[in-house]
């Protein structure tokens, strides 16, 4: 899979590629990042990529030009784009199901900008525009390495194979059940008895209530979604009806 990413920050993203699993995968092709400098677009007048808001007020805005010159280029690339993504805390959200519509997609293009925002007409140049959470940050560059991560995992071969089995954890739709490892016993914390059983119907039976029991305390919104069996929505209602009722 390929990615270019437009930013007036190159040197931000690249030594954040260059390690770990991410830099394997781009070193072994499968995985394709060329990171381009918005400054070019700048034009030899002022350059400056951002401009004083019409209507007034504090803060910069980034050119409408700047973008289209960027979108102009990708047309020529090939194969153009599938998607041109701009990050803004006025995107629609990131999800595990997002991703994984990107990750099918042979060439993605992202587009980080920075000062208070780009001019709204770039909305009607781009194809999608998604946010990673509800903050503000200075620049969608940490946003664009977060979508490109969690894309990149999923593709083939860029986990180790004992990661790739951990992938799944939120198709289920709910968060991860707590995971323990040696010692059984630390500072008094004991490892539930259920895991050092061996009995791996047990265990299964466990992990999935524990799942659904962080899911039902942290995320409850995330309960609407979730595929949940007869008995599981039933356990929910009895959580949810008080602390003596299950
Ligand atoms: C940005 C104007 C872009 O802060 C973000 C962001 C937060 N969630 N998702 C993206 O992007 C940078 C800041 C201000 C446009």
């Amino acid at each position: 899979m390929r990615f270019t990413v437009y930013t007036l920050f190159p040197g931000l993203l690249e030594p954040y590629l260059q390690e770990a699993l991410l830099g394997r995968a781009l070193r072994s092709g499968r995985l394709t990042v060329e990171l381009r400098d918005l400054r070019r677009f700048a034009g030899n007048r002022t350059g400056r990529v951002d401009d004083a808001p019409y209507g007034g007020g504090a803060g910069m805005v980034m050119r409408v030009d700047v973008a289209g010159q960027a979108l102009d280029e990708l047309a020529q690339d090939a194969p153009p784009p599938s998607e041109t993504v701009l990050l803004t805390p006025a995107g629609e959200p990131l999800t595990q199901g997002l991703v994984e519509r990107f990750a099918a997609m042979p060439h993605l293009a992202l587009i980080s900008g920075r000062y208070e925002g780009f001019d709204a007409r770039v909305e009607q140049l781009v194809t999608r525009q998604v946010s990673i959470g509800d903050y503000v940050l200075m620049g969608g560059e940490l946003p664009a390495l977060v979508l490109l991560e969690a894309t990149a995992r999923l593709l083939p071969d860029v986990l180790g194979d004992a990661d790739s089995h951990r992938q799944d954890s939120f198709s289920s739709g709910l968060l991860d059940y707590p995971e323990y490892t040696r010692p059984p016993s630390y500072r008094g914390l004991d490892v539930p008895e259920v895991l050092l059983s061996g009995h791996h119907e047990k265990v299964a039976a466990w992990r999935r209530v524990e799942a659904l029991r962080r899911t039902f305390e942290r995320r409850p919104d995330l309960l609407e979604g979730a595929p949940l069996t007869e008995e599981e929505r039933a356990l929910v209602a009895a959580w949810r009806a008080g602390p003596k009722a299950g």
